[in-house]
């Protein structure tokens, strides 16, 4: 018996972790609106995004992994290039690309509603120097007009509109699965 409870008392330490496997971003606009949110999940291929967003133009739009994790309206600028581990061009369809933080156009609904899967591949949440969430972290930039995979330096896929900052921070992500219910031990020690 003590042996499982050493073995949860372990459990509960690496959920409490740096490095969550989960996390949620809010998605803000120019004017500092909250426009929805993108989930990121961690998964075999990469980096699962979950996006549900409002108040987009009807239409495609380029979404890029950005480099640093600093959201300031109105023009994003702050949020630097695109994240990019190995010196690529961009685009996924350039023949030397794409960067790490490439992701495909997504589609505004005639609402200007989006929800999306998409899938950041090769990239993680968890520690190494394919992690968005290393140093301070990165942002998640969704542009006015779509990415058309080649055109340097971001797919001529004109201004920011959306920014969202990936970050690890305490009031976000990592604490969705701590479990602590405290009965569970109680019934552990009972034996
Ligand atoms: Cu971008
Ligand atoms: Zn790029």
């Amino acid at each position: 018996m003590r042996f499982i409870f050493l073995l949860i008392l372990l459990i509960l330490t690496a959920c409490q972790e740096d490095s969550p496997t989960s996390k949620t971003v809010e998605m803000y606009n120019a004017s500092g609106d909250m426009v929805g949110t993108a989930t990121l999940n961690e998964q075999e291929e990469g980096v699962g995004i979950e996006l549900k967003l409002e108040g987009l133009e009807p239409g495609f739009h380029g979404i890029h992994v950005h480099e640093f994790p600093i959201c300031e309206g109105p023009d994003f600028i702050s949020a630097g290039n695109h994240f990019d581990t190995e010196g690529n061009e961009h685009g996924l369809m350039h023949p030397e690309g794409a960067h790490l933080g490439d992701l495909p156009n997504i589609e505004a609904d005639g609402e200007g509603l989006v929800e999306a899967e998409l899938m950041l591949a090769g990239a993680t949440l968890l520690d190494g120097k394919d992690s968005i969430l290393k140093e301070e972290g990165t942002s998640l930039v969704v542009h006015e007009s779509q990415d058309d995979g080649v055109s340097q330096p971001s797919g001529d896929s004109g201004a920011r509109i959306l920014c969202g900052e990936i970050k690890r921070d305490e009031d976000n992500g990592a604490t969705e699965e701590s479990p602590t219910d405290p009965t569970d031990f109680n019934e552990e020690q009972d034996e």
